[in-house]
């Protein structure tokens, strides 16, 4: 019997990430470097046969316009498509909008890293006084309260993001449906790590570059037969990830 496939891909490069700057739940969109990855995706995975019964994504739009520039290359753009927040990127809290390299010269590449890496340590919390707190906010009113975060470590963006992976994905998953996921650096790296039982350290050290698909092959039980293949040179992928790891340290 053959595996099932399963595609992922972060977004492409943006406007946050161009500036280096803390995005979270931020409604930032793509940069024209990010649309044009989007694009090279499409193509790629153009190029190796792939063709998709349903997509699921954030609802964040620079995800969702990742997605739609891949589906456009595919010839699939009326795709159906499921967006929900719990894929939405982790909530930065009060770091929201803060450039990341002066960040780490205020509070020292240590902090900053404990802040984008460790697993269970949330940034501080944003409050309602933040500059950004009701341009987020006014996207949520269907929210409980409850669940719109004031910030989110990787241990509560998994928390939320797995009930979607298992009610909702993995039964379309099981039913022979063809899914690509367009998400984020780390509702994505919260999904890799609970596939691949990664330990709270190893996480740490995973950066996932924009733009770029990977493929994951799950046996019947959801056990990955083949983990996190990039379609990308290796070299490119690796400076690609090099290239996220230096954005939280000081110049
Ligand atoms: C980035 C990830 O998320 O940041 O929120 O700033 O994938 O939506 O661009 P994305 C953000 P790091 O954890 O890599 O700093």
């Amino acid at each position: 019997k053959m595996p099932f496939k399963v595609v992922m891909i972060r977004h492409g490069e943006s406007e946050w990430n161009k500036e280096n700057k803390f995005c979270g739940w931020f409604d930032a969109s793509l940069s024209s470097k990010g649309v044009q990855e989007a694009k090279d995706a499409g193509i790629a995975l153009k190029n190796e046969g792939y063709q998709f019964d349903v997509a699921y994504t954030s609802v964040l739009k620079r995800a969702n316009d990742t997605l739609t520039e891949v589906l456009k290359a595919l010839n699939q753009e009326d795709l159906n498509t499921k967006k929900s927040w719990r894929l939405n990127e982790r909530h930065y809290g009060k770091l929201t909008g803060l450039n990341k390299a002066e960040t780490a010269e205020k509070y020292g590449d240590k902090q900053v890293h404990i802040w984008r890496r460790s697993f269970d340590v949330p940034p501080p919390e944003m409050d309602k006084s933040h500059k950004y707190y009701e341009e987020i906010a006014k996207n949520y009113k269907d929210l409980s309260e409850s669940d719109i975060p004031k910030c989110e470590s990787l241990k509560m963006t998994i928390e939320r993001a797995l009930p979607y992976w298992n009610d909702e994905i993995v039964p379309s998953i099981k039913s022979g449906q063809k899914i690509i996921i367009a998400a984020h650096g780390n509702s994505l790296r919260g999904i890799v790590k609970y596939l691949d039982n990664m330990s709270d350290e190893a996480i740490m050290g995973l950066n996932l570059p924009t733009g770029i698909p990977f493929v994951y092959e799950l046996d019947d039980d959801m056990k990955p037969v083949v983990s996190m293949k990039f379609l990308g040179d290796e070299e490119t992928v690796k400076k690609a990830m090099d290239a996220v790891a230096a954005q939280g340290k000081s110049k």
